[in-house]
């Protein structure tokens, strides 16, 4: 990341706090970095890592980890040139099929997404997609839900990796398929709101493919010295673009011959 922090322990604590505060409790804040607009991705990042630390401190379970601003077009938008990362927890994870209701969240939007389970630790710096691919078990069709706490939905890179890239909730579809069955780069994607195709797309829209949203995830650790242990859940970033939904959607992911998710908003 190559940028120094400007942040004391006490702000880094005070803005995870906010933060943490406006997720379990739904509700709207500014965006960090108007009043703070010297803010740094390393500050970001350190924000982030404390509010996990509070929600495990809390009794959650880290379950996963997720890429963020994977399709050039939403990095294009958002004027950066590399994807940003989040983490899941238990808490954050809905049973494929289930009810989500619309009061435990701001204005919430959903994204196709490819999730991934790794067979075996992946270490960077210099992991290469060839490396990433190898190390992929199953596949499954999944839906994150991505609820910015910023007010309007505005924000800034900096803002939204503190805000641990918009996670909110996730499915994992019930049924994967083995990865060595697969050509990732080219599954075909579909996602369907109330029967109605939203959008389409292809693995290739992420990162130009999944294995490289994963490698990407694995070599972004490394600088903060840490691993991607066997066994992780990685949701490899949005095929699609985000759309908003609201009470009484259905929201359908299917993925080529690996399967589908499903999540209604109530
Ligand atoms: O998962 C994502 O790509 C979310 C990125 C954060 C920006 C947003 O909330 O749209
Ligand atoms: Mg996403």
């Amino acid at each position: 990341m190559n940028q120094s922090t400007t942040l004391d322990e006490t702000s880094v604590g005070r803005l995870a706090a906010l933060l943490h505060d406006a997720e379990t409790n739904a509700r709207e804040v500014t965006k960090i970095t108007d009043a703070l607009p010297d803010l740094t991705q390393e500050d970001a990042y350190a924000i982030q890592h404390e509010i996990l630390r509070i929600r495990l401190a809390n009794g959650e379970r880290l379950s996963g980890r997720k890429m963020g601003l994977t399709s050039f077009a939403k990095m294009k938008q958002m004027g950066v040139e590399r994807p940003i990362y989040g983490f899941l927890t238990d808490r954050s994870c809905l049973v494929d099929g289930a009810e989500l209701p619309m009061r435990d969240l701001i204005h919430p939007k959903v994204e196709a997404e490819i999730s991934v389970i790794t067979s075996h630790e992946l270490r960077g710096p210099g992991c290469t997609a060839t490396e990433a691919l190898a190390a992929i078990d199953m596949v499954y069709a999944s839906i994150e839900v991505i609820d910015s706490r910023y007010r309007d939905f505005r924000f800034d890179l900096v803002s939204v990796i503190a805000d641990n890239t918009s996670a909110a909730r996730y499915v994992i579809g019930a049924k994967g398929a083995p990865a060595a069955l697969l050509d990732l780069r080219n599954l075909g994607v579909v996602l369907e709101r109330n029967g109605e195709v939203l959008a389409t797309g292809a693995g290739a829209a992420v990162l130009g493919h999944p294995a490289a949203s994963l490698a990407a995830l694995v070599n972004m650790l490394a600088a903060e010295n840490q691993s991607l242990p066997a066994g992780t859940l990685v949701m490899t970033g949005g095929v699609t673009e985000a759309f908003r939904v609201d009470a009484g959607d259905t929201v359908h992911v299917t993925v080529q011959g690996v399967g589908t998710a499903e999540l209604k908003l109530v």
